[in-house]
């Protein structure tokens, strides 16, 4: 099941968001966010708990935890349901526009009475905007821009997301009999970004007791469709998953069909009639005597067009067919082939859980070095001091090797200040085993600013690992604007990592942007950001994305053995006597 912990922190965000909106006490807004963190990230499942156990979690108060009992228990919470009632959903629909954000919503709505983003966009092209204070000419142009990015994400969720679903629909009807083969295909199953909707397979004789266990499925929320080969229900955040029901002896080329991308498959059909085969959904066939040729696997589908089996994260048209047809298909970098992680936080500063926590659950993975890199100073909010990262020093020093012999490097994460300078002069930064540097403010400076910005951070002998390179939050915030292909080629030169940020919001390098940074010679981390135990599971999505972006074992600096990956930390520095 989704875990209930991920609903009730999106309730309580949302509810803090609706109490900013209505303009209501900040503080409380303010109190309710921390909560929906700390229960987003808190290891034990909430609804297993009592309103004594939920009050134990950190930031979570009486109020708080009267609310998520109440939840857990109706289904509902009134306090918050007043709140929505308060405001027509069109003015919600515009809070959530990223260059508008709620209060300058709200005022629209009261002050101009637009209540929908398609209002806003008339009103904006009337000129009706013009002399309320703080709307420029710029200000109009931002809000298109925000409402082209809300509406170019809309209707897609985070990969996060939809793996919980597709994970909770596979499970069930893999337990079903008569199931010989259930997996997730499409979108997902290539590890995009964001999904459009999720595509179920199963391979079994009769489909109906499939389809009627589907409709019942808890997460189904509508029946959208439903028929003997494809069924298709909703989720109650709207979420669509299609199920279709496939021939075990067809369940080769019907994986390959749905899999996608559709620009893929076209590629290997035009293959397919250059051999006197037709490829569909049902096998792979001869085209002058109509017989089935092969059907019941991938491997064998693509063999016997000459291809090995291409990695699903490979299927976007994108040369793969040319690599496999040449033997020339990189061997794509696996999760497992991971040997640490090297950007996380703990409660040091914005993590929720502490270093010997983390620790734990790093080594319980298996990883053989983990890096802890805490906000640096100059991200004020985090309060870091130098007194309390040399104090964590010293308990990284004496943990270390202490949770199966897994080496803890202790490292931070520097701020890109708007001139490319970081925290902390170098004689203090060499005392650190790493660092990662990211861009956490101004984000809108010109291209040539930010460009010299994200260079000069390169050139910094002390900066080993670029994080989130371009800052982007997917659906809610676009990327900086800058010469990447300036960026790539001065991290190529300096021997700076750029990351591969795991967080299912960023995923940042994204494919796109790997691919063009790989042709510079650039190394890359594939890194969790982890700011509690469970976001170390997010490496998964990291990976999927580097295999996108055809990333192999020898790009990626933390498949390294520790030996090599130290030898790239040093980088510029000089040890000093
Ligand atoms: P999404 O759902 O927008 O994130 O993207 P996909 O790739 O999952 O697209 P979807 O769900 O429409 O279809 C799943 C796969 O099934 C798609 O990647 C290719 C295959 N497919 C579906 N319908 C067609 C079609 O009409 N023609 C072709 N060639 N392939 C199709
Ligand atoms: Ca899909
Ligand atoms: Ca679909
Ligand atoms: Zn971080």
């Amino acid at each position: 099941m989704a875990r209930a912990n991920d609903e009730v922190e999106a309730l309580l965000r949302e509810y803090a968001d609706l109490i900013r909106i209505t303009g209501g006490d900040a503080f409380k807004a303010r109190a309710y966010e921390k909560a929906a963190r700390a229960i987003g990230g808190h290891h034990e499942d909430v609804s297993r708990l009592d309103d004594k156990e939920l009050r134990k979690i950190p930031d979570v108060g009486k109020s708080v935890a009267a609310k998520v009992a109440e939840y857990l228990r109706t289904g509902s919470v009134p306090a918050l349901e007043e709140l929505r009632a308060r405001i027509p959903a069109g003015v919600r629909e515009m809070t959530a526009i990223p260059t508008l954000g709620p209060k300058r919503a709200m005022m629209l709505y009261e002050e101009l009475h637009i209540a929908s983003v398609r209002e806003l966009a008339d009103a904006i092209h009337q000129e009706r905007l013009r002399g309320l204070p703080g709307f420029g000419t710029r200000t109009e142009e931002n809000i298109l821009h925000g409402i082209g990015l809300l509406q170019s994400s809309a209707g897609r969720v985070p990969l996060d997301v939809a793996t919980e679903v597709a994970e909770d629909v596979v499970a069930e009807l893999s337990a079903l009999p008569g199931c010989e083969r259930c997996t997730y295909a499409g979108s997902l199953r290539r590890m995009r970004e964001t999904v459009g909707d999720v595509d179920v397979l199963v391979a079994a004789e009769r489909s109906a007791p499939f389809m009627e266990a589907f409709v019942r499925m808890p997460v189904t929320a509508e029946v959208v469709v439903r028929g003997a080969k494809k069924t298709s229900i909703r989720t109650a955040k709207g979420l669509q998953v299609d199920l279709r029901v496939v021939p075990p002896d067809s369940w080769g080329a019907a994986l390959q069909y749905f899999t996608g991308s559709k620009a893929h498959n076209i590629r290997v059909r035009e293959l397919a009639v250059h051999h006197g085969l037709k490829l569909s959904e049902y096998g792979l066939f001869d085209t002058a005597t109509g017989e089935r040729v092969v059907s019941r696997t991938e491997e064998e589908v693509y063999a016997r067009l000459g291809l090995p089996w291409i990695p699903p994260t490979l299927r976007e048209d994108r040369g793969e067919i040319q690599a496999g047809l040449a033997g020339e298909l990189p061997e794509p970098l696996a999760l497992r082939a991971l040997r640490g992680d090297l950007h996380t936080h703990t409660d040091l500063t914005d993590g929720l859980a502490g270093l010997e926590e983390m620790a734990a659950a790093a080594a319980a993975r298996g990883y053989a070095y983990y890096a802890v890199t805490d906000h640096a100073p100059n991200l004020y909010m985090q309060r870091m001091t130098d007194a309390k990262i040399l104090a964590q020093r010293e308990q990284v020093r004496r943990l270390d090797r202490s949770h199966q012999g897994m080496r803890i490097l202790h490292g931070t994460e520097l701020n890109i200040g708007p001139d490319g300078d970081v925290d902390w002069p170098d004689e203090f930064l060499a005392g650190f085993d790493l660092c990662v540097a990211s861009i956490h403010s101004h984000f809108n400076q010109d291209r040539d600013a930010l460009t010299r910005r994200l260079v000069r951070a390169a050139e910094h002998p002390y900066v080993n690992i670029i994080g989130h390179p371009t800052t982007r939050l997917l659906g809610r915030r676009p990327g900086v604007d800058a010469d990447f292909d300036e960026v790539f080629a001065a991290c190529a030169r300096t021997g700076t990592a750029l990351e591969v940020n795991a967080q299912p919001d960023r995923l940042d390098l994204g494919d796109e942007l790997i691919l063009r940074a790989r042709r510079h010679g650039v190394r890359f981390a594939v890194d969790s950001d982890a700011h509690s135990t469970v976001h170390l599971d997010f490496m998964r999505y990291g990976v999927g994305t580097a295999q996108r972006g055809r990333l192999t074992e020898d790009d990626v600096v933390n498949a390294w053995p520790l030996t090599r990956l130290r030898r790239f930390l040093r980088k510029g520095r000089r040890t000093h006597p």
